[in-house]
Formats: C-alpha cells, sequence, structure tokens
C-alpha cells in the first residue's frame, strides 16, 4: 500500500509525436520532502499504459490522499479523468491538485466537485503538511498554501512563503523508471532539472507574475552544480533541460554555475531561458564563458513585433534592442530559440506584419537562431491579460472543462473568432495559417521520430518560411490535411 499516489496527466501536446516523455519533474520536486519518510507512487498516463486499472488499484488500498500536478489546457481533461477514476473508487480519498493551474484559480479548481484540495504555489512544504494534517486529524485550516472545499464552501488558507531551494532534498528519482524519460537532446541523453524558480518581468498574459509577483529565486551555484553534477553522473546525461522562467537574473551566480561546469570538466550541453534585457547585461567574455560552459540553446521570450503591444503586455522590452541583440550573439555558439504570439486585442495588420518582419530578420542575421510556432496569446485565469481580455468582451471559462479548451492548440480548432471576440473571422483564418505555415520555418519540428514525416517536412521548409515570410498564406490542399493531421496527432 501507499501513502501517496500521484498522477501525471497525458501532455497531448507531445506525446504522439514524441519518442519519449518528459520527466514528470513538478510531481518529483512535490513529492520530494514526503518521499522521505511516506510511500509514495507515481502513475503517468503518457508512460504508465494500464494507468486507470493500476491507480484504481493503488485507490482502494486506501493511500492518505491522491495528488495531480495540471496546466492550463489539456492536461485538465487528463487530471479530471484521474480524478473521476479516484472518486469513482472511494469518493473519501481527498484528491488534491497542483501546478501552474490551480495556483492561478484554487478556488474554481476546488469549486469542481472532483477535486478537494488546490495546492497554491510551491509543494514541497504544503503537500508535506497536508498529508500530515490529513493523517493525523488536524483540521485543513491549519495547512499554509492551500484552499480547500468543505461541501459547498471554500476555504482559502494563506500563503505559504516560498520554498528556499537549497533547503529542499533533491528530487526523488527512484520514484519513477529513468529510462523512460531519457530523451534525446543533440544526440545526447537528457532529463530536466530546475534550479531556480519565478521571473523578475511582470508580462500581463503570464502565469508567473501571479505565482511569484517578480520574485525570482534560485539555488546557491554550489548547491545547483551538485544537483547537477549527481544527476549527470547517476543517469549517464549529455544533456541538462532546465525547467526554469528565467536562467539570467542573478549575474553572478549563473557566472558561477558556468565556471563551476567548466572546472568540474562536466561534458554536457544544456537549455535555458532568458530574457533579451537580461541577458544583454552579460559582457562579451562572460557570454563567451557561458557558451564554454556548454549552453546550446536558449529560449527567449519576444512576442511581438510592435512596441505597442510590447508595451501593452508589459513585456519590459524595447523591440528596436532585439535586432542588435541577436547580432551580438550570432558570433556565439548557442542557438537562440525566439517566442512570439499573436491574436492581441487591437493587433493591426501591420503590426502582425511587424512580428513576421522580425522573425524573419532574426531568423537571416543568425544562421542559429529559430522561433516557435505563431502561436495565439492565452489568457490565463487571474492574469492581467485576461482582465484586458475581458474589457474586450471575452467571457472566460467558469469550469474546469472549459479551461481544459484555453491552450492554443484547441482554441486554434475552435476557432480564434470563436473564442476571442476581438478577433475577426478573416483574421482568425489568416492566424491558423500562419500558425500552421510558422511551425515549418525552421527545425523546430526535427525531432519527429518517423523518419518519412519528417524528411518530407524539410523538404516543404523551404516553400513555408517563403510563403510565410511574405504572408502568402494561401493554404494548398495538402497543407491544409497536414495541419489537420498534425493537430488531430497533437491532441488525440
Ligand atoms: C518545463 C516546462 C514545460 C515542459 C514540461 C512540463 C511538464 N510538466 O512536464 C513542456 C515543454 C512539455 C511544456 C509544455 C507546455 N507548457 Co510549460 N513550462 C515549463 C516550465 C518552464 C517549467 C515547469 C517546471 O518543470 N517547473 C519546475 C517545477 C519543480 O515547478 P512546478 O511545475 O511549478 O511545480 C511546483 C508547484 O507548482 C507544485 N506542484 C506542481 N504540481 C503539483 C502537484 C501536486 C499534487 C502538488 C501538491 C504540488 C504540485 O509543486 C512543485 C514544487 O514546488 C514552466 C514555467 C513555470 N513557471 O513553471 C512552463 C509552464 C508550466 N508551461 C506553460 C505552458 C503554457 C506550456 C504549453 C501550453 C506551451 C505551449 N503553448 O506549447 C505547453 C503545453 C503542455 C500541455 N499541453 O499540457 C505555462 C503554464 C501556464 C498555465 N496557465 O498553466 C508555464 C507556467 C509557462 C508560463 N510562464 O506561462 N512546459
Ligand atoms: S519574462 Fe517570461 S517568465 Fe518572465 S514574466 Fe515574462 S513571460 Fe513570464
Amino acid at each position: 500500500m501507499s501513502d501517496i499516489v500521484l498522477v501525471q496527466p497525458h501532455i497531448a501536446m507531445l506525446d504522439e509525436l514524441l519518442d519519449r516523455s518528459t520527466l514528470p519533474i513538478s510531481l518529483l520536486a512535490a513529492a520530494s520532502v514526503v518521499a522521505q519518510d511516506h510511500q509514495v507512487v507515481l502513475f503517468d498516463q503518457r508512460t504508465t499504459r494500464d494507468w486507470e486499472g493500476e491507480l484504481r488499484a493503488a485507490v482502494r488500498s486506501g493511500p492518505t490522499c491522491v495528488g495531480i500536478t495540471a496546466m492550463t489546457g489539456v492536461q485538465i481533461t487528463g487530471a479530471l479523468a484521474a480524478s473521476a477514476v479516484v472518486k469513482e473508487e472511494d469518493p473519501e480519498i481527498p484528491v488534491v491538485w497542483g501546478g501552474p493551474h490551480p495556483t492561478l484559480d484554487p478556488e474554481g479548481t476546488v469549486s469542481h466537485p472532483l477535486v478537494d484540495v488546490a495546492v497554491v504555489g510551491d509543494g514541497e512544504y504544503t503537500l508535506e503538511d497536508l498529508v500530515n494534517a490529513l493523517e493525523t486529524g488536524r483540521p485543513l485550516s491549519s495547512v499554509k498554501g492551500i484552499v480547500y472545499a468543505e461541501g459547498d464552501a471554500v476555504h482559502v488558507n494563506p500563503r505559504r512563503p516560498h520554498t528556499d531551494l537549497d533547503d529542499i532534498p533533491d528530487p526523488p528519482f527512484h520514484l519513477v523508471d529513468i529510462e523512460k524519460y531519457i530523451i534525446r537532446r543533440r544526440n545526447r541523453r537528457c532529463i530536466s532539472l530546475c534550479t531556480s524558480r519565478g521571473c523578475p518581468y511582470q508580462c500581463t498574459y503570464c502565469f508567473s507574475p501571479v505565482e511569484c509577483n517578480g520574485r525570482w529565486r534560485g539555488m546557491s551555484a554550489p548547491r545547483a552544480l551538485d544537483l547537477v553534477t549527481s544527476a549527470v553522473e547517476r543517469f549517464n546525461l549529455g544533456f541538462v533541460w532546465f525547467a526554469e522562467q528565467n536562467a539570467f537574473v542573478d549575474r553572478r551566480r549563473m557566472l558561477d554555475i558556468c565556471q563551476g561546469f567548466v572546472d568540474r570538466g562536466l561534458d554536457i550541453l544544456w537549455e535555458a531561458e532568458a530574457h533579451v534585457t537580461g541577458m544583454s547585461r552579460f559582457t562579451d567574455d562572460e557570454l563567451a564563458l557561458v557558451a564554454r560552459a556548454g549552453m546550446a540553446d536558449v529560449v527567449i521570450g519576444v512576442e511581438t513585433g510592435s512596441q505597442r503591444i510590447a508595451d501593452s503586455i508589459r513585456k519590459g522590452l524595447r523591440i528596436d534592442t532585439v535586432v542588435p541583440f541577436n547580432r551580438r550573439i550570432a558570433r556565439y555558439s548557442f542557438h537562440p530559440r525566439y517566442c512570439f504570439m499573436t491574436a492581441f486585442p487591437g493587433e493591426t495588420e501591420e503590426e502582425l506584419a511587424d512580428t513576421v518582419r522580425l522573425m524573419h530578420t532574426l531568423l537571416d542575421e543568425n544562421p542559429r537562431a529559430s522561433t516557435t510556432a505563431l502561436n495565439p496569446v492565452i489568457p490565463y485565469p487571474n492574469s492581467t491579460y485576461l482582465a484586458e481580455a475581458k474589457r474586450h468582451g471575452l467571457v472566460p471559462p467558469d469550469s474546469l472543462e472549459g479551461w481544459a479548451r484555453y491552450d492554443a492548440y484547441a482554441v486554434l480548432q475552435d476557432g480564434l473568432d470563436h473564442s476571442f471576440p476581438w478577433v475577426t473571422p478573416e483574421r482568425a483564418a489568416l492566424l491558423r495559417r500562419l500558425y500552421m505555415l510558422s511551425s515549418f520555418t525552421d527545425d523546430k519540428l526535427d525531432f519527429i521520430g518517423d523518419p518519412v514525416i519528417r524528411i518530407l517536412y524539410r523538404l516543404y521548409r523551404p516553400i513555408a518560411r517563403k510563403r510565410f515570410f511574405n504572408l502568402n498564406t494561401d493554404l494548398m490542399g495538402a497543407e491544409e490535411m497536414a495541419y489537420r493531421l498534425g493537430y488531430d496527432a497533437k491532441c488525440s
């Protein structure tokens, strides 16, 4: 029998296309404290073939609670399916949700009849405290960092202070068969690790300002180095994917970590996330050290080519600095991947063209650069962007089932004009086509496992690139079909 059962929902977007699933790092982190003195079992809908049968059996054995993680969007569908299984087997077992969606909307989350408790923010000590309260009969009102339902009433407890990342144990990797989660990056064995959380910026559409209100925190450099070194040695890794929002906040710490990788002779490549403004503060020598220390990929949110939109979403970015920044970093060995979005209220055709032109310039001037697909921005619960969207007529979902349809792919499929009142049917059709073409403009889909599809994709790339950058979006029948097939594969 297990004391605590954890469930990682399906992340449908990538599951069907990737050979391997990403490590369920959120659940591993959440369980790191409680796993020290409790039996914990983790089911992953992506990798446990009969997750439902195994979950039913585990629930029948009477655990203290079942914990499930969820982001807004399709993960909620899998999270609800798992919650339903628990309640069918034993309605008395508390179902606890944590992660970005319950953190953004804890009250909405526990208003659902299948969810009892929402954990807000960091889970390590809150889960431990909650399990302890459930086991000893201590009232839930004493557990900081949760929102819970009692009959028709919803109780909102005070927030727990952010976890000191130097205090927490390493992720309890023994809860998973790690070989199932070793993905290939640059043909090296890779898992994700997390050494910092939060972000100092205040982008209106993002989860981070709601969760941490501009507060970034990281493990000390020595602790981060030890975590990485031990995971690299234990799992024979050649690549580490830092599941963090902004690695370039604390310059000294970042440089100490990089110097540590070099001094320890760690033969690893890695990926991190950055903001143009923060990364620009690094001198040439410092960026050279970052490259020497193995940074192979850096993900950078630019979002738009329009200064008006950048200001309206509080991106904290001067758009005219992006091209010089890209030129400057072009001399280093790392590959920047720039993120862009569309479908902002009031976005004009000229502003959309500015975005496409900026994407073109970035790709043109740095052969290592790539851009993400041109995703529509999604108004997340309780974000400032949602408040803005409401002023433009948006009626947000009022149930978990509704939020489950709130991700870029579902919204594109439903029709952007259907989801967002400020998007006309013509613009919705244009944005959907731009999204599809932008998926082909560089090597972003090179991870596709099927070699035939990969070759077709590479052959088509130059055509898509030309059409995208000329804003020539009249799709041919085959492209439309590829889009539909791609969509179905992502979401089935
Ligand atoms: C790595 C990452 C991914 C990875 C893997 C995620 C995974 N879970 O396996 C990949 C690349 C697959 C991914 C995909 C996407 N992601 Co992502 N991702 C991240 C990132 C950068 C780090 C997540 C992470 O691992 N953090 C480290 C862990 C330790 O922290 P954590 O997840 O917050 O977990 C802690 C607490 O939340 C809590 N907790 C979490 N779960 C649970 C469960 C229980 C029971 C308990 C008690 C506690 C608990 O305890 C943990 C420890 O303290 C975050 C940024 C961020 N701020 O989190 C975005 C983020 C989570 N992603 C986001 C988005 C939007 C996406 C995509 C939709 C993007 C897209 N358009 O494609 C996709 C969709 C996935 C899908 N369809 O479901 C948003 C989610 C916003 C939201 N409203 O939910 C975030 C917050 C980015 C952002 N700033 O907006 N992502
Ligand atoms: S810079 Fe990125 S992580 Fe930070 S608030 Fe903006 S979107 Fe969120």
